[in-house]
C-alpha cells in the first residue's frame, strides 16, 4: 500500500485538475456562461452522448453484476413507474403475443406458453433506481442471448429496442443484450411476474440502472438506428451502466 499511495495521490490530483479545467472549458468552448440554460443543456447532452461511448468501451461482456443470497431479498420489493401502481397496464396473458421487428430473421410472434418452453434461469440481483433507492430481488426467465439467437436476431446490429404496453420504451446496446445476466424475465420470486412488476415480461438487466429494465414488453426490435427511450429522451444518460 505504501508504494502505491503516491501514485493514487497523483491520479487523484490529475482527476481534480481535469475536472476544474472542464468547468472552465465549458464556458470557454461554448462562449456561453452557465446561466444560458439551453446552451448548457446542449453541451451537457453532447457530453452525455460522448460518455455513452466511453461506458460502452469499458463495458465488459464477461464481468458479472453482484449476486445475493435469497435471504437478502428486499420485501416487499418496491414498485416504480411513471404512474401509480393502480395504473399499471393489465395485459391479457391468453391473447398476448410478443411482437418482433427489425433485423430479426424469424419474426413469428410468441405466446407466453411458447416462451416458457425455452431454457429458464433465475438470478438474485440488485436493482438500482436513479430516484435514489435500490433493492434486491429474484427474477426468473429466458437468458436474453438464448432468445436472440433463437429468433435469428442480427447480433452485429447496434441496438435492441423495447416497446411496452404502457407506452414506455427503452433500448440497450447489443453487448449488454448478449451479457450472460441479461434476462427476458417472466417470473418474480417463484411466480409469474405480477402486474406491478411488469406482467407478462420485463427485461432484467442487472448491469444497468432500473429505468433500462422495461416492464410489460409488447415488442422487441433490433436496429442500427438509435432508438432512445422514455427517460433517455428527457436527458437521462442512455448507457446508464450500474
Ligand atoms: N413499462 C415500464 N417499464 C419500466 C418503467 C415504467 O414506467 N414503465 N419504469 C422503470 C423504472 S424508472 C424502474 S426503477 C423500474 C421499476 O421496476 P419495479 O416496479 O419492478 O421495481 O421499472 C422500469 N421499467
Ligand atoms: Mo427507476
Amino acid at each position: 500500500m505504501s508504494e502505491i499511495q503516491p501514485e493514487i495521490e497523483r491520479i487523484e490530483r490529475r482527476l481534480f485538475l481535469r475536472q476544474a479545467l472542464s468547468v472552465g472549458a465549458l464556458t470557454m468552448l461554448t462562449g456561453c456562461d452557465l446561466t444560458d440554460g439551453n446552451a448548457v443543456d446542449r453541451v451537457l447532452s453532447t457530453m452525455s452522448k460522448w460518455n455513452d461511448g466511453v461506458q460502452a468501451a469499458i463495458f465488459s461482456s464477461t464481468r458479472l453484476a453482484p449476486t445475493y443470497a435469497e435471504s437478502e431479498i428486499t420485501t416487499p420489493f418496491p414498485f416504480n413507474a411513471f404512474y401509480t401502481e393502480a395504473e399499471a397496464p393489465v395485459v391479457n396473458g391468453d391473447s398476448y403475443r410478443l411482437q418482433l421487428s427489425g433485423k430479426i430473421a424469424n419474426k413469428k410472434p410468441w405466446t407466453i406458453a411458447e416462451l416458457r418452453t425455452l431454457p429458464h434461469e433465475t438470478q438474485v440481483t440488485r436493482h438500482i433506481c436513479v430516484e435514489g433507492w435500490s433493492a434486491i430481488g429474484k427474477w426468473g426467465g429466458v437468458p436474453f442471448k438464448t432468445f436472440l439467437e433463437r429468433i435469428g436476431a442480427d447480433t452485429t446490429a447496434k441496438y435492441v429496442g423495447f416497446k411496452c404496453a404502457d407506452k414506455y420504451y427503452s433500448s440497450i446496446d447489443m453487448a449488454t443484450a448478449l451479457h450472460p445476466q441479461t434476462l427476458l424475465a417472466l417470473d418474480y420470486g417463484n411466480e409469474a411476474l405480477p402486474t406491478k412488476y411488469g406482467y407478462p415480461m420485463k427485461l432484467r438487466v442487472p448491469t444497468k440502472l432500473g429505468f433500462k429494465n422495461p416492464k410489460h414488453i409488447a415488442e422487441i426490435f433490433v436496429t442500427d438506428d438509435y432508438p432512445g427511450g422514455y427517460w433517455e429522451d428527457q436527458g437521462y444518460n442512455w448507457f446508464s451502466g450500474s
